[in-house]
């Protein structure tokens, strides 16, 4: 039987018009419901794959304490990455299904990930610059128009920004230390700076996805607004930290109240989104070896849960 979708579709219309969510069991247009797909997929990606540059660390720790703080960062975003695999399973298609196309290149993660992690003054890096533009992105997206992710996203948020805080407490001990220990700190925010601007995804006149993302809400500022927004909250922390940005034209505007600055290098950009950064292949390996390496837990509760079942039956 065909369904007349017009009705359905002004109503999802009115819905998004009035700022309401969108709920799982909601009609909604197929272009909306593969768009967030991807979105919410490729961010779940992002927190999983995430976890390796930090977890490169784990064992290298200067401190017990500090060893303890990044262990827990690690995993809470383990569980970010769980959170919205499940927001995404809402949309009918299973974490299985979304791992595979992870493993197999057809879905993204953030190119952030593709960079090495050389020092430990990269563990600050990564809470200060990487978990801040995470949060200035994710901020609005705690009201995007579906759902799940927005309230994924709440607790998401509450987790990145003390995630920010420890990277920059980090930051703010190695600055307080020895000439060497400073130099490191240079160093890793002038490896992070340009990669962390990338984050916010290409420049608003080569992205294709923001218009009709905004229209429909799922996406509540464009790439460059959220990008601008990063630089203006960044400066005075680095300033605070006594660093700089590896920016020459970086400075203050003040007709328009935000700092101008120079332009990332797209082509680097589009280059780690293709799979061309300096780690992309490791990741996806590893990633790889981690799934394959999990195959017999999940035989073994499809077993349990089928054997439940039919002892329940009997
Ligand atoms: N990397 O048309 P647009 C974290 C792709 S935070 C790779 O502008 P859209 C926390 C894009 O997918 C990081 N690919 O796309 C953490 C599209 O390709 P497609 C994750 C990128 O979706 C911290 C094409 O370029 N956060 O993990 C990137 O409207 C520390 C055209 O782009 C999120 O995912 C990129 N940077 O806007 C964990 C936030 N940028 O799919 C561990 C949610 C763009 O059409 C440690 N996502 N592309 O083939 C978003 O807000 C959006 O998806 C954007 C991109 C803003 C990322």
């Amino acid at each position: 039987m065909q369904v007349d979708e017009a009705p359905l579709e002004k109503a999802f219309d009115a819905t998004i018009g009035a700022g309401d969510r969108i709920e799982p069991r909601d009609w909604m247009p197929e272009k909306y419901r593969q768009t967030l797909i991807r979105q919410v997929a490729q961010h779940a990606h992002s927190e999983i794959i995430g976890m390796q540059p930090e977890g490169n660390w784990i064992t290298r720790a200067p401190s017990l304490r500090r060893k303890a703080v990044l262990l827990a960062k690690v995993q809470d975003e383990a569980g970010h990455g769980l959170y919205l695999y499940s927001a995404t399973e809402t949309l009918g298609v299973s974490r299985d299904e979304l791992t595979r196309r992870l493993i197999e290149g057809k879905q993204k993660y953030s190119s952030i990930f593709n960079y090495p992690t050389l020092t430990y003054a990269d563990v600050g890096s990564i809470g200060w610059l990487v978990d801040g533009a995470a949060i200035c992105n994710q901020v609005p997206l705690c009201r995007t128009s579906y759902g799940p992710y927005g309230r994924a996203m709440i607790r998401i948020c509450k987790e990145e920004s003390f995630h920010q805080r420890q990277g920059y407490e980090l930051l703010m001990t190695m600055m307080r230390g020895t000439d060497e220990q400073r130099a490191m700190v240079q160093e890793s925010v002038n490896r992070f700076w340009w990669p962390a601007l990338m984050m916010f995804g290409p420049p608003d006149g080569d992205s294709p996805n923001t218009a009709q993302s905004m229209e429909w809400g799922i996406k509540r500022h464009t790439n460059d607004e959220l990008r601008q927004r990063f630089v203006d909250m960044s400066v005075p922390q680095a300033e605070a930290l006594g660093v700089t940005f590896p920016d020459p034209e970086l400075q203050w505007n003040e007709e328009r109240g935000s700092y101008d600055f120079g332009e990332p290098d797209w082509d680097e950009f589009w280059q780690v989104v293709k799979g061309n950064g300096p780690c992309n292949t490791q990741r996806i390996a590893h990633r790889k070896a981690a799934y394959d390496d999990g195959a017999w837990v999940r035989e073994a509760a499809l077993a349990f849960a089928a054997k439940a079942r039919a002892d329940e039956n009997d």
